[in-house]
């Protein structure tokens, strides 16, 4: 079929490729990040996307790059940027602009501050540029009240509405308090008890309900900064949707399992999807027992948007970014919270996963090929 030969290599979007979680390329991916990582936290988004899409282009190469002369055919590898880099590295294994910015302080800091969850880049400057170098000063800086007011943001920079999650400010103390926890990765055995114990305490209000475990756990990621659990209902509206997760959340922290609610939408906040059909819960779990606290993020979907919701937080970003872009062309919106025609706003319901590729003309990619 037409789709199946769109499955290749050199594909235009990230989403008609198979990009492995490891690649034969991996180490010079990982130079590369370093450069894309730091152009973001530069608040240059043009050239860290320009590194974003270089990377997921060699990212689902299938074989080691051996010369500039292969790199150069990539998609994506641009003349005067990547292919430099890359010529640099394939000649001495080693990219020395990499090398110069994991030495620099400025890098390390920055870092350092957008690794805290409602910091990203925007806010790590502003704070590097009012002195800040330590989370010591960090805390200092937001215990001062003529500094309380300083936006916070989520870590990414992305035209899709549902990454424009606010973290209200009130919360950046606690990501603060739980940062030491929070960095430490999430192994998978983790992740699905976590999950167990979260399904079953739903199975308690709302018996029925259907999850898939998303997030880099369901792209084959060994360890995870975070738990993401897309749940569904067969007889829920959207109004049960909003419902069910406002309530199920008051249960949990009743509980004690959820210490804190960072965001949840369908009431003030932004976030929620147009037609009401997903409702989302950005929380820290504290496992019983081990008293770590963990991310967890539920978000409850409508069934007719369960598959597409599945999709988009399966992610990868770059994944769904091209998602986006291909569908598109294709005259269609997709997003998590469903596909429509752009021509008539008629909604296209997807019954499955594969369903979702199919309606958007895509060869079905294994989730854990979508590490783009
Ligand atoms: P994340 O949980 O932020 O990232 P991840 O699971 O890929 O990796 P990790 O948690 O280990 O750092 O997001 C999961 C996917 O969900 C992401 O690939 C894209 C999507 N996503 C949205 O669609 N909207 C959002 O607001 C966020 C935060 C993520
Ligand atoms: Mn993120
Ligand atoms: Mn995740
Ligand atoms: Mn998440």
């Amino acid at each position: 079929t037409s789709a199946q030969a769109a499955l290749s290599p050199s594909a235009k979007y990230a989403c008609q490729r198979q990009s492995p979680l490891v690649c034969p390329n991996q180490d010079l991916v990982e130079q590369l990040a370093v450069l894309k990582r730091a152009r973001e936290l530069d608040l240059n988004w043009e050239s860290a996307l320009s590194y974003a899409r270089a990377i997921a282009s060699i990212k689902a190469y299938p074989r080691k790059i051996q010369s500039a002369k292969e790199a150069r055919k990539l998609a994506y590898v641009g003349d005067k940027t990547e292919l430099k880099v890359i010529r640099e590295y394939l000649k001495s294994g080693q990219i020395s602009e990499t090398k110069s910015i994991l030495e620099g302080e400025k890098y390390r800091v920055l870092m350092e501050f957008s690794s805290i969850y409602g910091i990203g880049p925007m806010t790590a400057q502003v704070l590097y540029a009012r002195r800040c170098r330590t989370l010591e000063d960090v805390k200092r800086f937001y215990k001062d009240p003529d500094n309380a007011a300083l936006e916070i943001e989520e870590d990414d920079d992305d035209e899709d509405e549902e990454k424009n999650v606010r973290v209200p400010e009130r919360w950046i103390e606690v990501s603060l308090a739980l940062k030491d926890d929070l960095s430490i990765k999430i192994p998978r055995r983790e992740v699905e008890q976590v999950a167990r114990m979260v399904m079953h305490e739903l199975e308690e209000i709302q018996p029925g309900c259907l999850h898939t475990i998303a997030g880099g756990y369901r792209r084959g990621k060994r360890e995870s900064n975070d738990i993401d659990i897309v749940i569904t209902h067969p007889a829920a509206d959207a109004n049960r949707v909003r419902e069910l997760c406002q309530e199920f959340t008051d249960v949990l922290s009743k509980k004690g399992l959820v210490t804190h609610l960072m965001t949840l939408t369908g009431q003030h906040s932004p976030s929620s999807s147009p037609a009401g059909v997903i409702a989302k819960a950005f929380t820290i779990f504290s496992l019983p027992g081990s008293g770590r606290s963990r991310r967890l993020d539920l978000i409850f979907a409508v069934p007719d948007v369960y598959w597409t919701a599945v999709v988009g937080w399966t992610g990868s970003t770059m994944f769904q970014r091209d998602l986006r872009l291909h569908a598109k062309s294709k005259d269609l919106k997709f997003d998590s919270s469903g596909i429509t025609r752009r021509t008539d706003e008629s909604v296209i319901i997807a019954h499955s996963e594969k369903d979702v590729f199919e309606i958007l003309g895509l060869p079905y990619i294994h989730p854990t090929m979508r590490n783009a």
